[in-house]
C-alpha cells in the first residue's frame, strides 16, 4: 500500500487554517464540532493562523448551543494570549420575513418572476421550511438593506484569506432537511465565485438522513440530484465546492445507539438518541478534518483525487462498534467486547449507506479503540470486510491507522471512501419515489435550484 503523504511525514506538515459555515441545525452541529476540538485552540496559537466561523439559520434557537460554545473558546484563547481578531464568529439568525415583502424582494431580484407562489403560506420560524422557501429568505437576506449576508460572506472570506498558514474552507448542512440545503447551494457559489481571491478549497459536508428521521424525504432527492448536478461542473463558476464534496453517513450510529435500547418512552428516547447520533457523528467528522495538522483529511482527499474522475463525491461512514453501556458492559470478558466489535464490523454491510453494489477502489479507515482491545483483530476483519463488501476486486488499495480513544467504553470507525455518486446511496430511490408522489406545485418547492 503507498501512502500519498510519505513525502511530508518526514517533517510535521504546517497546520491548516480551517473555517467552516455551517447552515441550519445540522450545519451549526458541526461548526460546534470544530470549535470543540482541541486542535483548532491549538491551530490558533500559532499566530499565523486565522479561523472564522460562520453559523446560519432562520430562527435561534438551534444556534444556542454553538454560539455558548464560541463565547467560551473566545475567552480561552484571550486567556492564552491569542489576538481575540484571530477567530472570527459570526452568528446569524434570520428573521421569518412577511410572505408580501419575500415574493417583493424575489421580484425584485429575479424580473418579476418569483419563484414563490404569490398566496404560499409560510411556517414560523424554527419549524422545517422548503428548500425554496429557504433559498428565497437566502437571497432577501443577501440583497435587501442593510446585506446582512453579503457582508457577512464578505466578512467571512476575507478573515480566512489572512491566513499564512494553509487554509480550507468546508459548507455544513443537512442533505434532507430544507434551510440547510436550501441555501448551501447558492450560498457556495457565492462564497466561491464573488468572495474568495486566493485559491482556497471549499469543500461541501452533506450529512444523510437516517432510519430514526422517518421515510426519506421528496426534498432528499431534489437536493441530492442538484449536488450531483453542480459537483459534475469543471469551473468554480459550474461547481464551487473546489475541494471536494463529502457526504456523511449516520446509519450505522443511529442502529448501534439504538438496538439493545429499549427503556423509558419511545419518543423521549428517539429525540435523545437523534442527538446523540447527530453530535457523534459530526463531533467524529471534525475530529477527523483537522486530525495530525489536517494531514487525515489531506490523505483521504487527494486519494479521491487520485483514483477517481473529477466530480465524484466521498463517503465519511461513521461506523460504531460499541457505546457505553450497551450490549457490553465494564468488567466483563474481553472476548465479549471483541464478539460485540466483530458482530458490528459485520454490520457495516447493513448500514453503510450504500447501494450493495457500489464499489471504491480505495478507503482510508481511521480504528479509535481504547488500549485495552487492541488493534491488531479489528484492523484484520476490518480490511477484510472492506475488501469483501466495498473494495474493487483488482487494483484497489486501503489504508488503516489507529487511534486509542480516551472514553475507555466507546469503540468506532471513520471510513472514507471515494468515487461516490447520488444514485449509489441507498436511500436515493426511497427520497425519487416519495418526490413522483408529490405533485408539480410541491415538487417545485423541493428545488433550490431552477428545473
Ligand atoms: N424534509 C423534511 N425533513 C424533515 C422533516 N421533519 C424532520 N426532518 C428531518 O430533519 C432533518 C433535517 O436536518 P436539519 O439540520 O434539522 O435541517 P435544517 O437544515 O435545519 O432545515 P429545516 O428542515 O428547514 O429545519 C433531517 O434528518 C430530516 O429527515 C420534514 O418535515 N421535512
Ligand atoms: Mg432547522
Amino acid at each position: 500500500m503507498t501512502d500519498a503523504n510519505s513525502n511530508i511525514s518526514a517533517s510535521k506538515p504546517e497546520p491548516y487554517s480551517l473555517s467552516v459555515v455551517g447552515i441550519g441545525r445540522t450545519g451549526a452541529g458541526y461548526v460546534d464540532g470544530l470549535l470543540r476540538t482541541g486542535e483548532i485552540e491549538d491551530v490558533l496559537m500559532d499566530p499565523r493562523a486565522r479561523v472564522a466561523a460562520l453559523v446560519i439559520d432562520v430562527g435561534d434557537r438551534d444556534l444556542q448551543r454553538v454560539d455558548g460554545y464560541a463565547a467560551g473558546l473566545k475567552q480561552r484563547l484571550e486567556e492564552q494570549g491569542v489576538a481575540p481578531e484571530n477567530f472570527h464568529y459570526q452568528s446569524i439568525s434570520l428573521d421569518m420575513p412577511e410572505r408580501d415583502e419575500l415574493i417583493a424582494s424575489l421580484d425584485n431580484m429575479a424580473d418579476g418572476k418569483s419563484w414563490l407562489p404569490k398566496d404560499i403560506k409560510l411556517p414560523e420560524a424554527g419549524s422545517h421550511l422548503s428548500r425554496a422557501v429557504a433559498k428565497a429568505i437566502y437571497y432577501k437576506a443577501y440583497n435587501d438593506e442593510p446585506r446582512i449576508l453579503d457582508v457577512a460572506l464578505t466578512n467571512f472570506a476575507n478573515h480566512a484569506e489572512q491566513s499564512e498558514l494553509p487554509a480550507r474552507i468546508m459548507v455544513c448542512f443537512n442533505l434532507a432537511g430544507g434551510t440547510g440545503s436550501g441555501m448551501a447551494i447558492d450560498l457556495t457559489r457565492q462564497l466561491s465565485s464573488d468572495k474568495l481571491t486566493k485559491k482556497i478549497p471549499v469543500i461541501g459536508v452533506g450529512q444523510l438522513p437516517h432510519s430514526g428521521d422517518g421515510d426519506a424525504p421528496a426534498s432528499l432527492f431534489a437536493s441530492l440530484n442538484e449536488l450531483d448536478a453542480m459537483t459534475k461542473g469543471n469551473d468554480k463558476q459550474d461547481n464551487p465546492f473546489t475541494g471536494g464534496f463529502f457526504v456523511v453517513n449516520t446509519e450505522h450510529s443511529w442502529q448501534r445507539l439504538t438496538s439493545y435500547t429499549d427503556t423509558g418512552l419511545q419518543a423521549v428516547r428517539d429525540r435523545f438518541r437523534q442527538e446523540v447520533t447527530n453530535k457523534f457523528s459530526q463531533d467524529c467528522f471534525m475530529r477527523f478534518a483537522v486530525r495530525d495538522s489536517g494531514a487525515a483529511l489531506t490523505h483521504a482527499l487527494r486519494a479521491a483525487d487520485e483514483s477517481n474522475k473529477a466530480g465524484k463525491w466521498m463517503l465519511f461512514n461513521l461506523a460504531k462498534f460499541t457505546h457505553p453501556g450497551v450490549q457490553v458492559l465494564p468488567g466483563e470478558p474481553l472476548s465479549k467486547w471483541h464478539k460485540v466489535i466483530d458482530q458490528w464490523i459485520d454490520h457495516l454491510d447493513d448500514f453503510s449507506g450504500l447501494r450493495k453494489d457500489f464499489r471504491s477502489n480505495h478507503a482510508d479507515v481511521h480504528v479509535h479503540v481504547p488500549r485495552e482491545i487492541g488493534f491488531d483483530r479489528i484492523d484484520q476483519k476490518m480490511e477484510q470486510r472492506m475488501k469483501d463488501s466495498f473494495l474493487t476486486a483488482k487494483d484497489s488499495s486501503i489504508q488503516i491507522e489507529n487511534h486509542e480513544f480516551f472514553d475507555h467504553l466507546t469503540s468506532y470507525a471513520d471510513i472514507v471512501l471515494s468515487g461516490l455518486v447520488s444514485t449509489d446511496l441507498d436511500r436515493y430511490s426511497n427520497a425519487q419515489a416519495a418526490y413522483n408522489k408529490l405533485n408539480k406545485g410541491e415538487q417545485k418547492m423541493c428545488h433550490s435550484m431552477a428545473t
